[in-house]
């Protein structure tokens, strides 16, 4: 407990908070800017991401239906965006992910955290790709001019990024960089960077020319690791089945999403989400995700408040 009090009330916290305030500022003014709007958050769906890494069940049961905690909202954007009215979406959602307890030491990884997740109508990777560095730049922006004085007393020197980011291809950074190529190239770099062709869950598309993927993460340089990960989207009935088979994902829970791809409503969208705590981190400097929390959640640990 006194672990946990001491935390509580740590001196830092509170510019670590008018940092995060800022990030949220920022990213809502530009989104607000771009034509974009806000659609809230749901937790409870009978679908929600599978995922593309295990993590312990976390879904429950209400009234006879099984109901999941949201893991991420990219099925419900999808959803969001069969509306003729609507360019584009954003939603600031909670994340549960009860990750194995070992990717505790990670400094990254939280069991509960809030993702900004934003989905763009017709637009390509390169559009959206383009429109993220956009966002970051007018962010980035902001909280070194606003919050000049938290961030020199939390010890931490930013430059500005500079926008295009670098891109690279995820085969090529494995095979020069091997297993562990996202810390390696996150330690080499002085810029966030691209990484695009990952083999992910099957909403992210599949270049049918190439076989690769048509999806991005933008990680963070100086070891901070993944910022955001997102994509173009599949939209076709038989394409998701296929990928939704070849990934052992049991179809039964996605029933009305599959009826809607069926009937031909998706629509195509590229996005990708941001983890807020995870830039927090970075823009503060901070090493442990934990110390950005003001209740962390962290796996593997004891939650006491
Ligand atoms: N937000 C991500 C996306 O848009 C999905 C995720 O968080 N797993 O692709």
């Amino acid at each position: 407990m006194k672990a946990t009090i001491e935390h509580l009330k740590r001196p830092e916290m509170k510019d670590i908070l008018s940092v995060q305030s800022a990030v949220l500022k920022s990213i809502h003014d530009f989104m607000w800017g771009s034509g974009t709007v806000q659609v809230m958050p749901v937790m409870l769906s009978p679908f929600t991401d599978p995922l593309a890494h295990p993590v312990h069940d976390s879904s429950l049961e209400y009234e006879g239906q099984r109901l999941e905690l949201t893991k991420s909202m990219i099925l419900h954007k999808q959803l969001s965006l069969m509306r003729d009215d609507l360019k584009g979406i954003y939603i600031v959602s909670p994340n549960i992910r009860l990750e194995l307890g070992e990717t505790g030491s990670s400094g990254r990884h939280l069991i509960e955290f809030s993702q900004v997740d934003i989905e763009l109508k017709d637009a390509s990777h390169k559009d959206f790709m383009g429109f993220m560095e956009r966002l970051y730049s007018h962010m980035e922006g902001f909280v070194l001019s606003s919050c000049a004085d938290s961030l020199e007393r939390l010890g931490r020197e930013l430059k500005p990024a500079k926008p295009p980011f670098r891109l690279y291809h995820r085969p090529e950074l494995e095979e020069r960089l091997g297993k562990d190529w996202e810390h390696e190239a996150s330690l080499r770099e002085s810029q966030p960077f691209w990484v695009m062709d990952h083999y992910r869950e099957f909403y992210d598309r599949e270049d049918p020319k190439t076989g690769g993927h048509v999806n991005y993460d933008l990680v963070y340089p100086g070891g901070f690791g993944e910022a955001l990960s997102g994509a173009e989207r599949e939209t076709d009935y038989g394409v998701i089945t296929r990928k939704m088979k070849e990934r052992k994902t049991d179809p039964s829970p996605y029933r009305a999403y599959l009826e809607i791809a069926r009937k031909g409503m998706l629509r195509p969208t590229a996005g990708g989400g941001f983890g807020l705590e995870r830039i927090v981190r970075y823009l503060t400097g901070r090493r442990s995700i934990r110390d950005v929390c003001m209740f962390p959640r962290v796996p593997g640990e004891k939650v006491l408040v």
